[in-house]
C-alpha cells in the first residue's frame, strides 16, 4: 500500500493554525482553542441529557437520589424530550433554508437578480408533481412550482410530496411506523408541542416523532433546498477547484463567503467577476479579487463555480487570522459569534446579511431578492476599499493548498457511469453499473460521510483517518458539508488520490475518471444522498437497508446533524456517530436508538455511537460485509 505522501496531514494543518494563533496573540484575539479550555469540563447533566428546563419549576437534574423531576418525569422521558427538541431545531433550520430558496425561486424573473439556470430540472420536478409544462412560460412554471413547494410547509392535509421518490418498501415502512412526515412546519411544531411541560414523556413516542421530524427535513425541507437551488443556480457537474487555507491570495482582495444559502454567495461571486469591480480592485493596488468559501457555502459555490474552499467549521477563525481577509460575508448557520470581536482585531469587515443571524460587532447589510444585486455590489466594493487598511505585518497565509474535483450531484454521477458503460436508458441514466461493481465485489460498498468539526474530536482527524481506512478497503466514500472540506483540505478529492485505494476501487476510479471521495455538496444536499440510495435500491431491485451502505458523522456538533441522522436512519441506512448525542443518561433511549429492537424494528436501521475512531471504522466495515453476506454477494 502506498504512503499517503501527497496528502496534507492534520499535523501540517495544526502547525499552520498554531502560527496563526501566534498572530492572534499579538493583537489580543480570543480563539475557540482557548474557549474550549475555559469551558472544560462540561456539565455532566448536560452531556448525559438528564437536565430538564422546559418549565420554571426546574431546572430538574436527575441523580440516583432524585430520580424524577418535580412533575414526576423520569430520566428516560427527559432524555427523549431533549433529543426531540434537538432534532426539531435542526429540522427547522434546514427546512427554513429550503423555504428561503423556494421564495427566491418564486421571485426569479427573466433578466432579474435570480433566474432559472436549469429549466430541464424544473420541468422534471413539474412532471413529478403532476404539473402540465406544455406551452408554459418557464418563469410561470417556476413560480407555480415554488408556490407548491412553499405549500409543503403548511398544508393541512397529506404527507410530503418527495416521499414518492423512495422505493415502495421504504414508503410502506414509514406508513406502518406512523412516521410519514406531513407539513414540514407541523412536524417541527408538533415536536415542540410534544415536549411542552405535561405532554409526552414516553420515550418511544418521542423517538418516533424525532424520526418523523427528521424525515420532514431530509425528504422535505432539505430536498426542496437542494432541488430548487439546482433550478436557480444550476445542477452541479464535476469541476476542479482548490482547498485549504492557502487558497487565500496575498496580493488580492480576499472575500470569504460563509454560511449556507447560495442566494447570497452566488451574487457575491457574480459581482467579484464584474470588470468594474476588478478595475476598482486594481486601482486600490490589488491584483484582483479572490473569493473563497467556508462551511457549506464553500460547498455550494465550489461545486457550481469552482470557487476555492478556504476551510470548514473550525477553520473559520483562521481565515481572519491570516490578516489578509478584507471581508467575511455571512448569511445563516454555523457562524461563530466570535467573528465579530475577532474581526475587530484586524482590518476585516464582518458583514452579516440575514435577519435570522444578527451578531454584535458586525456590519449588517440586509439581503433581499429585490436588492440582492445592489447589496452584493456594495459588499464587494466595501471589501475592495478595505484592502488598503491591511496591516502587512500581520499577514501570514500558510501555504497549504490541494487540488480537488467537486460537484457530484446524482445527475452527474449517473452521467459519469453512462460514459463508461453506454448503458444509457433514459435522460436520467441509471445506477445499474454501480450496483454491478458492488455485486461483483470490486467495490465492497459505500459510506456517506457527513457533518461538522467538533473540538471533542481532534479536528478533521476522524474524517480523514476514516476515509483513508475505507478507501483502502475498497469502500467508496461520498461526502458533504464539513466532512467534504476535510477530504478536500487533505487532498482526498484529487483524482490522483485513487493511488491510495484498494485495487478494486482504484480500478473503478480510473475507469470512470472520478476521485475516490465524491463531493455531493452541502448539508442540505444530504438529500442528494437519499435520492442516490433510493435510486440505487430501485435499479438494483433491493431495499435501501440491504445496500452495503453506511452513514457516518464522526465529528458532528449541530442540531442539524441530529435531524440528518434521524432521516438517514429512517431511510434505512445504519448510521455511525463519533460524538454522543446527549442520550447516554437513559438506557431506554439508548436501546431505542442503538439496540436491536428499537427504531431498527421500524425502519430496518439504527445508530452506533463509538468514540474510538479506529473501532468506528471497523464497525462500518463489518456492517458493510454483513450486508454483502446477507445478499449472498
Ligand atoms: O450544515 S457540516 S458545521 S457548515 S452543520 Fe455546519 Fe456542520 Fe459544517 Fe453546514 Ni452541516
Ligand atoms: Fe422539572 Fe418536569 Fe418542569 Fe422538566 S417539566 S423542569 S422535569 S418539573
Amino acid at each position: 500500500m502506498k504512503e499517503w505522501d501527497r496528502l496534507i496531514t492534520v499535523e501540517q494543518m495544526e502547525e499552520a493554525t498554531a502560527a496563526l494563533l501566534e498572530t492572534g496573540k499579538k493583537v489580543g484575539a480570543d480563539s475557540w482553542q482557548q474557549r474550549v479550555k475555559n469551558q472544560t469540563p462540561h456539565c455532566g447533566f448536560g452531556e448525559a441529557g438528564t437536565c430538564c428546563r422546559i418549565c420554571s419549576m426546574g431546572p430538574c437534574r436527575i441523580t440516583p437520589k432524585a430520580p424524577r423531576g418535580i412533575c414526576g418525569c423520569d430520566v428516560h422521558g427527559i432524555v427523549a424530550r431533549n433529543y426531540l427538541r434537538f432534532t426539531a431545531g435542526g429540522a427547522a433550520t434546514h427546512s427554513d433554508h429550503g423555504r428561503s430558496i423556494a421564495h427566491t425561486l418564486y421571485l426569479a424573473k427573466e433578466g432579474g437578480n435570480y433566474q432559472v439556470k436549469d429549466p430541464e430540472k424544473l420541468k422534471r420536478i413539474a412532471h413529478e408533481w403532476g404539473v402540465e409544462t406544455e406551452g408554459k412560460d418557464i418563469y410561470d412554471l417556476a413560480h407555480e412550482i415554488a408556490e407548491m413547494g412553499l405549500m409543503e410547509y403548511g398544508k393541512p392535509f397529506g404527507t410530503q410530496r418527495y416521499l414518492k421518490r423512495a422505493p415502495q418498501h421504504a414508503q410502506d415502512l414509514w406508513k406502518a411506523a406512523d412516521i410519514e412526515p406531513r407539513a414540514i412546519d407541523r412536524e417541527v411544531s408538533q415536536s415542540l408541542h410534544m415536549t411542552h411541560m405535561g405532554c409526552s414523556s414516553l420515550p418511544e413516542a418521542l423517538i418516533r416523532q424525532s424520526l418523523r421530524a427528521g424525515l420532514s427535513d431530509g425528504w422535505g425541507g432539505s430536498m426542496m433546498g437542494t432541488e430548487f437551488s439546482d433550478i436557480l443556480f444550476g445542477t452541479p457537474k464535476p469541476v476542479d477547484t482548490t482547498a485549504n487555507i492557502g487558497v487565500m491570495e496575498k496580493d488580492m482582495v480576499n472575500i470569504i463567503v460563509h454560511g449556507h444559502d447560495p442566494s447570497l454567495s452566488e451574487m457575491i461571486v457574480y459581482y467579484a467577476n464584474d470588470p468594474e469591480m476588478i478595475a476598482l480592485a486594481k486601482e486600490q493596488g490589488a491584483k484582483g479579487i479572490n473569493i473563497a468559501g467556508v462551511c457549506c457555502t464553500a460547498n455550494e459555490v465550489a461545486m457550481r463555480h469552482g470557487i476555492p474552499m478556504a476551510g470548514n467549521f473550525l477553520q473559520q477563525e483562521n481565515v481572519v487570522l491570516t490578516g489578509a481577509c478584507e471581508a467575511i460575508v455571512v448569511d445563516v448557520q454555523c457562524i461563530f459569534p466570535a467573528l465579530g470581536p475577532l474581526s475587530k482585531c484586524f482590518h476585516t469587515k464582518f458583514i452579516t446579511t440575514s435577519p435570522i443571524a444578527r451578531m454584535p460587532d458586525s456590519d449588517f447589510i440586509e439581503f433581499h431578492e429585490e436588492n440582492a444585486g445592489e447589496n452584493a455590489k456594495a459588499i464587494v466594493k466595501m471589501a475592495i476599499e478595505n484592502f488598503k487598511n491591511r496591516n502587512q505585518d500581520l499577514v501570514n497565509i500558510p501555504q497549504l493548498k490541494t487540488k480537488a474535483r467537486v460537484g457530484y450531484s446524482v445527475e452527474a454521477i449517473k452521467k459519469c457511469l453512462d460514459g463508461v458503460t453506454n448503458s444509457h436508458v433514459d435522460e436520467l441514466g441509471t445506477l445499474k453499473p454501480l450496483a454491478d461493481v458492488v455485486k461483483a465485489g470490486v467495490i465492497r460498498g459505500a459510506v456517506a460521510m457527513v457533518g461538522c468539526n467538533n473540538p471533542k474530536v481532534r479536528p478533521d482527524t476522524a474524517h480523514i483517518e476514516l476515509m483513508k481506512k475505507l478507501l483502502q478497503n475498497d469502500i467508496i466514500v461520498i461526502v458533504s458539508g464539513c466532512s467534504a472540506q476535510a477530504a478536500a483540505k487533505a487532498g482526498l478529492m484529487d483524482p490522483d488520490a485513487k493511488e491510495y485505494c484498494g485495487e478494486g476501487l482504484k480500478r473503478v476510479c480510473e475507469l470512470v475518471g472520478i476521485p475516490p471521495v465524491l463531493h455531493m455538496g452541502s448539508c442540505v444536499d444530504i438529500s442528494r444522498m437519499m435520492v442516490l440510495a433510493a435510486d440505487l435500491a430501485k435499479d438494483w431491485g433491493i431495499n435501501i437497508s440491504q445496500i452495503p451502505l453506511c452513514g457516518c458523522a464522526p465529528e458532528w456538533m449541530s442540531e442539524k446533524a441530529v435531524s440528518i441522522g434521524n432521516y438517514v436512519v429512517a431511510t434505512g441506512i445504519d448510521t455511525f456517530l463519533g460524538v454522543d448525542p446527549y442520550t447516554k443518561g437513559s438506557e431506554e433511549v439508548t436501546q431505542l436508538l442503538q439496540g436491536e429492537h428499537g427504531i431498527k424494528d421500524w425502519v430496518e436501521a439504527n445508530y452506533t455511537v463509538e468514540l474510538d475512531i479506529e473501532k468506528l471504522g471497523d464497525r462500518m466495515i463489518e456492517t458493510i460485509e454483513a450486508k454483502r453476506k446477507a445478499l449472498g454477494i
